[in-house]
């Protein structure tokens, strides 16, 4: 009977674990059985007889995928044949490889989709009909082939179908701000993946897996390391480790990029100065630069941060930012390789509003960069604020490259406790009109280069992936990374439609959960703008962590308190930023400026972005200005619970880890909600001196007590 008893757990817990627990590891590439038994004849049959013109690593890649695929769907290996025309039911390849075959119109149409795109359908030879996948490139072969694999995945296969797509973005890249001692700085999934002591020897194979991961949503570029650069990355050790990385991802098109510190030539060059006029300093990067190419023959460039947060640059010799990077610029362009700047500059000893500092430097310095320098712009003035309208420099430089840098992480939108789906504010900036260069030029447009014909393109994202078995943290944080790769590669997507794919991918095809958790995802990022920083407040969060609210922050240097932006006195709230305040709203153009001058007029979600406003304000429901920031409080703390609802009603079609794992998580998020609106509402309510709306959940707790809360362990710091 005892044994018996643990006869039966057992087999209870083998089942429980072969057939549902899940750690979330497999990511979005969670290769199911395929049930639909028409759909498994037509893979099972295609997967019998496969055939790749022409050989190289990344068709080995693609081999290794279909085999991983092709075990899960259906129980057994595909099988390749080594020749054409036999019994081949799948052919891959080359529109080269593939000329013979095709008719000129067909291979024209490839050739249009460009270096990373592909088309797959049906191809007729000699009579029969093949499926096919072919790209201009093995790389788009790659791309071809996941594209293929998710139409099973979400059992949309039909091999009748012809389908082509192509990157709009050339560069789709992920920023690692990870440190050589593994810490990530604004990480919140655990340690780096980057394991420096054990390179170049020792190849996690989770190396293969973030390649395979980048790949199958199209991210073709990394910079392994923090933008707050440590110049030993430029060593020869370190070089050496490096490539043993851009080894194992050039397979699956993924090119390697390096933070460099500006002045490395001091610390690990042995000079005295970094002044990029100097002609030691010159031959430094030269000569660095060369031998980081003798290991890495298709090393991507630098990204670099330099002259501000402390990070040094040429500023310290009085040479301004293209100076600066047009000498980088020089001693990668024989490689053919990329300068990428941040335009993130901004100094507490300059007087004027942080918002405006960037586009005062960098405007007037507009077609003075190297062709091979692209401009790194954060997608707003600020710092990756839950809200930012978008940065003023996607208007105002048209003759320089620009690229975005989005922030995947979540420092400020809830680290890796809140469950927040990015893409709607990654959406909103891309959709955002600026006016110029052109009256139809929006954000995306200006990204993709249509309205400068800019041909290497940018849009890179800072990584939120760690040690962490589920790589995200937070199993939703998944999501980002893979709304990330997709929105790189066609900004005009859209957030519902990637939520709808990553759902089907990663839970499951059933409508109901389809569904259910596309309204948490497509709720949750207003929600966290909700509790906040709602109706445009910003940077009001718990100083240097980031973590929870911190509108009373004060001391240190000014632009780094809450006060400098929100502004809150007797008579209002919100920062003067138009010609009256501070001025930034005139760096947009006039079609902007017309529509947000006004706060009657400008969306009310950028309000106190831009205005500072009485706390009788009256808003377009008629509601006054405070009371319309208690009920946003208010109903972001409402919709977390209603996330919660609608995730417990999904139990019983969850995996049950997966499914404790968001629960327990979304516990935690409905107290910090909880927090982040006591704690608001109770600190501006002493400049307000006005009742809470009586039909609000009433802020409980005391201000002193929150602003008592100290975080010393807080990650990511
Ligand atoms: C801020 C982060 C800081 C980064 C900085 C940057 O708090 O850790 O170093 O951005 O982007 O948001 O350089």
């Amino acid at each position: 009977m005892f044994k018996a008893y643990f006869l039966s757990l057992a087999l209870s817990l083998f089942i429980t674990l072969s057939s549902f627990a899940n750690d979330g590891y497999k990511l979005w590439m969670d290769y199911q059985k395929i049930e639909n038994l028409e759909l498994k004849t037509e893979v099972s049959d295609l997967l019998s007889n496969i055939y790749f013109f022409g050989k190289n690593p990344t068709y080995e890649a693609i081999k290794n995928e279909l085999k991983l695929a092709s075990d899960s769907w259906i129980g057994r290996s595909p099988k390749f044949s080594q020749e054409r025309l036999t019994s081949a039911k799948f052919y891959l390849g080359t529109r080269e490889e593939f000329s013979q075959v095709l008719s000129l119109t067909q291979q024209a149409e490839i050739k249009a989709l460009g270096e990373d795109g592909y088309w797959m359908g049906p191809v007729e030879i000699e009579g029969k009909t093949y499926f096919s996948i072919i790209g201009n490139k093995p790389v788009g072969v790659l791309y071809g082939t996941y594209k293929w694999i998710k139409t099973i995945q979400t059992n949309t296969f039909s091999k009748d179908t012809e389908f082509s797509d192509s990157p709009k973005i050339k560069l789709r890249m992920l920023n690692h701000w990870d440190n050589l001692d593994r810490t990530v700085e604004r990480g919140y999934a655990g340690f780096s993946i980057w394991d420096w002591h054990r390179l170049p020897g020792y190849i996690d194979p989770r190396y293969i897996d973030y390649a395979r991961a980048n790949a199958s949503i199209g991210i073709n570029a990394v910079s392994l390391t923090n933008v707050n650069a440590n110049a030993l990355i430029l060593t020869t050790d370190f070089m050496k480790k490096a490539k043993a990385l851009a080894d194992v991802f050039r397979p699956y098109g993924i090119k390697v990029f390096l933070t460099a510190r500006f002045s490395a030539p001091m610390q690990i060059g042995g000079l005295e100065t970094a002044d990029p006029l100097n002609s030691e300093v010159i031959d430094f990067w030269k000569k660095k630069t060369d031998e980081i190419y003798s290991f890495i023959p298709d090393f991507g460039g630098f990204l670099v941060k330099a002259n501000s947060e402390g990070q040094p640059g040429p500023h310290e010799y009085g040479r301004n930012h293209a100076e600066g990077a047009n000498m980088l610029a020089d001693a990668l362009s024989p490689h053919g390789g990329l300068l990428i700047w941040r335009a993130f500059v901004y100094s507490h000893e300059d007087e004027v509003d942080r918002h405006m500092q960037a586009n005062n430097e960098f405007e007037p310095l507009d077609g003075k960069f190297k062709d091979n320098v692209i401009i790194q712009i954060k997608n707003g003035a600020i710092d990756f604020q839950p809200r930012e309208p978008f940065h003023p420099l996607f208007g105002s430089i048209n003759k320089t490259n620009v690229g975005m840098e989005f922030q995947i992480t979540q420092e400020y939108l809830g680290q890796a406790t809140n469950l927040v789906y990015l893409a709607p504010m990654w959406e909103e900036v891309l959709k955002s009109k600026t006016y110029k260069p052109s009256p139809a030029s929006t954000v995306g447009s200006v990204l993709e280069g249509k309205e400068t014909g800019q041909k290497t393109t940018l849009i890179a994202g800072v990584s939120n992936i760690g040690t962490d078995r589920n790589w995200t943290g937070h199993l939703f944080a998944q999501s980002n990374w893979f709304a990330f790769g997709k929105l790189a590669w066609n900004p005009e997507a859209t957030s519902a439609e990637i939520a709808e794919e990553w759902t089907k991918l990663t839970f499951s095809q059933n409508q109901e959960v389809v569904s259910k958790v596309g309204e948490i995802l497509l709720v949750s990022y207003e929600t966290a703008v909700n509790y906040m920083t709602p109706l445009g407040l910003h940077h009001i969060m718990g100083r240097s962590h980031h973590y929870g609210p911190g509108p009373w922050v004060v001391g240190g240097r000014a632009d780094w308190t809450a006060p400098y932006y929100h502004q809150a006195d007797s008579l209002g709230i919100g920062f003067d930023r138009t010609i009256d305040g501070s001025g930034a709203l005139n760096q947009y153009a006039p079609e902007v400026v017309k529509n947000w001058e006004d706060p009657h007029q400008i969306p009310e979600k950028y309000l106190l972005w831009f205005h500072h406003v009485p706390w009788d304000f009256e808003l377009s429901n008629g509601n006054t200005l405070w009371e319309e920031i208690a009920y946003h409080y208010d109903q972001g703390v409402k919709e977390v619970r209603q996330m919660q609802k609608t995730w417990d009603s999904l139990e019983s079609q969850i995996d049950p880890e997966e499914f404790d794992h968001v629960k327990q998580l979304l516990a935690i998020q409905e107290e910090e909600a909880e927090w982040w609106r006591n704690a608001c509402l109770l600190y501006f309510q002493t400049f307000s001196n006005r009742p809470f709306p009586s039909d609000i959940e009433q802020p409980e707790g005391n201000l002193e007590y929150y602003k008592s809360l100290m975080f010393p362990n807080a990650p990511g710091i």
